[in-house]
C-alpha cells in the first residue's frame, strides 16, 4: 500500500489520462489488470469532438497525437464516472480542462457529485488553443486556476504540468502555492512528423503531442528538477513500459508513476511493472517501496 495525497492505492502504477479513460467500462477493464488508480481521458466545459483524423501515429519510438481533447462534457461523463466508481474498486481520478479558472471550477463542481478520490487538473495539452498549454506555461494562471479548484472542492487536487516551457520548476512552484496536493509531470512534448512523399504533416492537426518511449529522458529530468524544488509529492509519468523504468522514475523523486502509451502493447504492463517493483524493493532489502523515492539524488 502507498499513500499519495491521502488516497491509498494498493501499488504505485496509475492509468494516465488518454484514450483508456473514455468510458466507465475502459477504466473499470483497466483496475482489474491491477492498476493501484486509473485517471480518467480529460473532461471539459463543452461537447468536443476532438481534431480531424490521422489524430494519432506510431513512430515506432513513441506515438504522436493530437486527439483534440475528445470528450462529451462533464454532465454527459458523470454517468461513466459512476460507474468507474462503483466497479473500478480502486481509486478514480477525475482529468479535467477548461480555458479559464470558471472552467475549470465548473467543471470540476460538476464532477464532485460521482465522487472522483481526486482531481488531475490538465493545465498542459500541447496542442488545444485557448486551452492546455496556454494556461500551463503561466505560472500566474496555473497557481490561481489551482487555488481556485482547491477552494471550490474538499479533494485532493493534482496538476499536470507540460514539458513545453522553458523552467518546468517554474510551473511546479505555481501549483505548490495555488495549493495542489500533487504534480504529475510529464504531459506529451510538442512534435510533428511529415509524410516525405506527399510533403504533408501526417497529422490531421499538423503538429501534436510526443509520448512513449521517446520522451522517457525528458520526463526523468523534470521530475528530477521538481523534486529538487517541490515539497509536495510528484507523480512521474512519460515512456513508462517496464518495472525498471518505473524504479528509474522513483528513483528521480517519483512517489508514484502513471502509464499511458505502454498500454498499446497490452493491459498486463500494470500488473507486471507492480510486481517488478515489489520484487526489486524486497530483494535489495529496502525496508519499504517509499525507501527509493529521490535516491537519485543522493548519489553525489
Ligand atoms: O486530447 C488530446 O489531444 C491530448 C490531451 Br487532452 C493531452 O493532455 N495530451 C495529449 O497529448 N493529447
Amino acid at each position: 500500500m502507498i499513500n499519495i495525497t491521502g488516497i491509498e492505492l494498493k501499488n504505485p502504477t496509475i492509468l494516465a489520462a488518454g484514450i483508456m479513460g473514455t468510458t466507465g467500462a475502459s477504466l473499470v477493464r483497466v483496475a482489474k489488470e491491477g492498476a493501484g488508480a486509473v485517471v480518467t481521458k480529460s473532461i471539459g466545459p463543452e461537447p468536443k469532438e476532438g481534431h480531424k483524423n490521422p489524430s494519432m501515429i506510431d513512430l515506432g519510438y513513441g506515438f504522436l497525437n493530437a486527439m483534440g481533447l475528445p470528450n462529451p462534457s462533464y454532465p454527459d461523463f458523470k454517468a461513466e464516472l459512476a460507474i468507474a466508481k462503483k466497479d473500478a474498486g480502486i481509486p478514480v481520478i477525475a482529468s479535467i480542462f477548461g480555458g479559464t479558472e470558471e472552467e475549470f471550477v465548473n467543471v470540476a463542481r460538476g464532477l464532485i457529485d460521482s465522487k472522483p478520490d481526486a482531481f488531475e487538473l490538465n493545465v498542459s495539452c500541447p496542442h488545444a488553443l485557448g486551452y492546455g498549454a496556454s494556461v500551463g506555461s503561466n505560472p500566474d494562471a496555473v497557481e490561481s486556476i489551482t487555488k481556485a479548484v482547491c477552494d471550490a472542492v474538499d479533494v485532493p487536487v493534482w496538476v499536470k504540468l507540460t514539458p513545453n516551457v522553458t523552467d518546468i520548476v517554474t510551473i511546479g512552484e505555481a501549483a505548490q502555492r495555488g495549493g495542489a496536493d500533487a504534480v504529475v509531470a510529464i504531459n506529451t512534448v510538442k512534435g510533428m512528423a511529415i509524410d516525405i512523399n506527399s510533403g504533408y504533416p501526417v497529422l490531421g492537426n499538423r503538429f501534436g503531442g510526443l509520448s512513449g518511449r521517446a520522451v522517457k529522458p525528458v520526463a526523468l529530468k523534470c521530475v528530477y528538477d521538481l523534486y529538487t524544488a517541490l515539497d509536495i509529492p510528484i507523480i512521474g509519468v512519460g515512456g513508462i513500459y517496464t518495472w525498471e523504468d518505473a524504479i528509474e522514475m522513483m528513483m528521480a523523486g517519483a512517489s508514484a508513476v502513471q502509464i499511458g502509451s505502454a498500454v498499446h502493447e497490452g493491459l498486463n504492463v500494470f500488473s507486471s511493472v507492480a510486481s517488478g517493483i515489489e520484487e526489486f524493493v524486497s530483494k535489495r532489502e529496502y525496508s519499504d517501496i517509499t525507501d527509493i523515492i529521490g535516491i537519485a539524488h543522493e548519489r553525489l
